[in-house]
Parts: C-alpha cells; structure tokens; sequence
C-alpha cells in the first residue's frame, strides 16, 4: 500500500504565498485520492504494490496492459506531489542560477490545461525545462526531475483563481533549493 507522506512543515507555512486552505486540500484530497486510486489498481497485484512508485513509471510498458494508463494517471498524481512537497520550504533560500528562472516561467504560462513544468537532467546530466499534460512523471521518459512545479488549477485557484502569472512568482518565494541541490546530485532518476 502506497501511504500519503507527511510534509515537513504546517499546512500555514507558506502564506502568504502559498494560502493554508490551498495546501490542507491539495495534501489531505487531492494527493490523497490519487493514492486511494493507486491502491484500489494495485490491490490484486501485491508485487507491483510493494515496488517504489518510480519503479512502475520508469517501466509502465511492463505493466499489464489494463494497468498502464491507470498507473501513469494516479501513480503519477502520487510520485508527482510526494516530490513537489518536498521542493517547497517556508524558508527563503537562495535561488540556484542552474534553473533559468525566465524559461520556467514561460514554459509554465505556456501549460495548456492541466499539467506540470518541470527543470529535469537528462542521461548526460544535461538540464532541460520541460512540461507534461496530466500527471506525466518526467521519469516515464528517462529524465530525472530536479525542480516541479504543479499548474493544475487545484494548486492555485483558491488564491490566485486565473492568475497563473502571479502563482509562479510566488511559487519563486518558497522553493527548498537545498532539496533542489539534493535531486541534481542524486545519481538515480
Ligand atoms: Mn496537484
């Protein structure tokens, strides 16, 4: 069984960038309903259960046919907000000029309906900014993220309802670039 992770820090810590009611529903329903959904898939598939959730988004092609898109879809919803939790910090850090602040912002903005953006190192260490639709993880395609951020309206619209421009720059104000730093050195995707 997959468990929702605790954050490390209170549901109010990143106000006011990021409001209380935002993070309380997006951890305990959003992230929440996506594991409930996972482990309803997996519950007749003990092994595939007790594998690390990359595991099965690095291989979705090895999985049963009927699983794939189920696994992609809410294994994907839980990898994605496990890492994004930990990216933020009520802590202001400095910014790691590694990550090219004017191009995720754009790449951002550019999300057409729900989706991610992400700065992730490719095979050759190589950082690239990408985005994905729905609850693509980017280690379904080999690279490993170092920064996300989530641009379904879920994440923003309580406080900045259409005004996705202003959720990024304040998004800028509570990232854990020290966990930033921690995902460029991890060797595994
Ligand atoms: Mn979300």
């Amino acid at each position: 069984m997959f468990k929702l992770p605790e954050l490390n820090f209170n549901y109010n810590a990143l106000e006011p960038y990021i409001d209380e009611a935002t993070m309380k529903i997006h951890h305990t329903k959003h992230h929440q309903a996506y594991l409930d959904k996972l482990n309803a898939i997996l519950k007749d598939h003990p092994d595939l259960a007790q594998k690390p959730i990359q595991e099965l988004l690095v291989n979705l092609d090895s999985l049963p046919k009927d699983l794939k898109q189920a696994v992609r879809s809410h294994g994907g919803g839980h990898a994605n907000h496990s890492f994004f939790w930990e990216i933020l910090s009520p802590n202001k850090q400095k910014p790691n000029p590694i990550i090219n602040k004017e191009e995720f912002t754009q790449a951002t903005l550019s999300v057409f309906g729900s989706g991610w953006t992400w700065a992730v190192a490719d095979s050759k260490n190589q950082i690239k900014i990408i985005t994905t639709p729905n609850q693509d993880s980017p280690v379904s395609q080999g690279l490993k993220p170092i920064l996300g951020l989530d641009v379904w309206e879920h994440a923003y619209y309580l406080k900045y309802q259409n005004n996705r421009a202003e959720y990024i720059k304040a998004f800028w104000n509570v990232i854990n670039w020290s966990q930033v730093e921690k995902n460029l050195n991890d060797s595994n995707v």
